[in-house]
């Protein structure tokens, strides 16, 4: 069987889910793509053998020839998006995050529950890292003992245009905060970010880079070093400090080479570059998913905590305290 799936944004996410699913994934075809610009549309689908395109995502949501959705429009249309397929009883990809505003994702939230049954993923694709899941399986099979540090580097070498200091949190360390999450079992209860000494790389009005300290529930403390214009390239490093040892993230895949005194090796230039095979496995698994009839990647409330603790690191970034983080009470759905 096969998954017919149209994908709504045909930016940069939305043309590369477009290539990993016709090139990459096995059951599943492309058979629609949406875009608010509908030449931007045309041109995405003209790189598939058989896809129609559209200006308008609630009718690809819509068309009976589509099982499946790709969300990767921009980040204020995705709640909309997402409630839409869901009252469609159709499973959707939603990119990060689910929705700019706490508000926005608990729509979404009650939403499913209405169903009730699980049709959003979000797009949190570390998950599906090999080194993520390694880093995952070390602390889970219990090598280090308890967690009780996590340091975490996040690194990009510039930014698009109009970048601004609340996206560092909102569009980059959302994924260090799903992470964190995720790797520990336990929820984030308070954060705090601290502004260090600008570099004269960033744009004009630009604070970066950043520090943010995640507390969790059971007490590990997480640093995130959020650093956006770091010039050299694309660099995420993690180190977990256990009670009998530490756990890091392996280094890109790649040669290493030793030679004349020397010794190095390749730096990705981007994200597309350094998880390609994350979000390969997210988009297969997901299809497999689709197909068993089960969603079980990265969940609305994934989505929903994520943002909660966004919106309290934006917080503190202009108060420069320390905010605690609240959330609604988890629903049976995402026990
Ligand atoms: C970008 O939007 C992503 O989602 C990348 O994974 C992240 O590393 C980067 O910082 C974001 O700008």
């Amino acid at each position: 069987m096969t998954v017919r799936v149209g994908v709504i944004g045909a930016g940069i996410m939305g043309a590369d889910h477009v290539n990993t699913l016709h090139r990459h994934v096995s059951g599943a075809a492309v058979t629609m793509v949406a875009d608010l610009d509908p030449a931007r549309a045309r041109a995405v689908a003209a790189t598939l053998p058989e896809a129609r395109a559209t200006g308008d995502g609630l009718a690809l949501i819509a068309d009976p020839a589509v099982d499946a959705v790709v969300v990767a429009s921009a980040d204020a249309t995705h709640a909309d998006l997402a409630v839409a397929a869901v009252q469609a009883r159709k499973p959707v990809m939603c990119e990060k995050p689910l929705a700019p505003t706490v508000g926005a994702c608990v729509r979404v939230l009650e939403a499913e529950a209405a169903k009730p049954r699980r049709l959003v993923q979000v797009g949190f694709m570390r998950r599906y890292d090999d080194g993520f899941r390694a880093l995952k399986d070390g602390l889970d099979g219990g090598r280090v003992g308890q967690a009780l540090l996590l340091h975490c580097r996040h690194r990009n070498p510039d930014v698009p245009p109009g970048f601004t200091t609340d996206m560092m949190i909102t569009d980059s360390v959302v994924h260090d905060i799903d992470v964190t999450r995720w790797l520990l079992g336990q929820e984030i209860v308070a954060t705090t970010v601290y502004k260090a000494r600008r570099t004269s790389k960033a744009p004009e009005g630009l604070a970066d880079p950043q520090m943010v300290v995640l507390e969790t529930a059971e007490g590990v403390v997480v640093d995130v070093e959020s650093f956006v214009t770091c010039q050299f390239g694309y660099d995420i490093r993690y180190e977990l400090v256990g009670e009998t040892g530490t756990l890091s993230l392996s280094e890109q895949a790649g040669v290493l080479v030793r030679q004349d005194g020397q010794y190095h090796g390749p730096i990705p230039a981007d994200y597309r570059e350094r998880f390609a095979g994350a979000y390969q496995h997210e988009l297969q698994e997901w299809v497999d998913g689709v197909l068993a009839g089960q969603v079980i990647g990265p969940s609305a409330w994934d989505g929903y905590a994520t943002q909660a603790v966004a919106e309290a690191a934006v917080e503190s970034q202009t108060k420069g305290d320390r905010v605690q983080v609240e959330l609604v009470e988890r629903p049976p759905l995402y026990a």
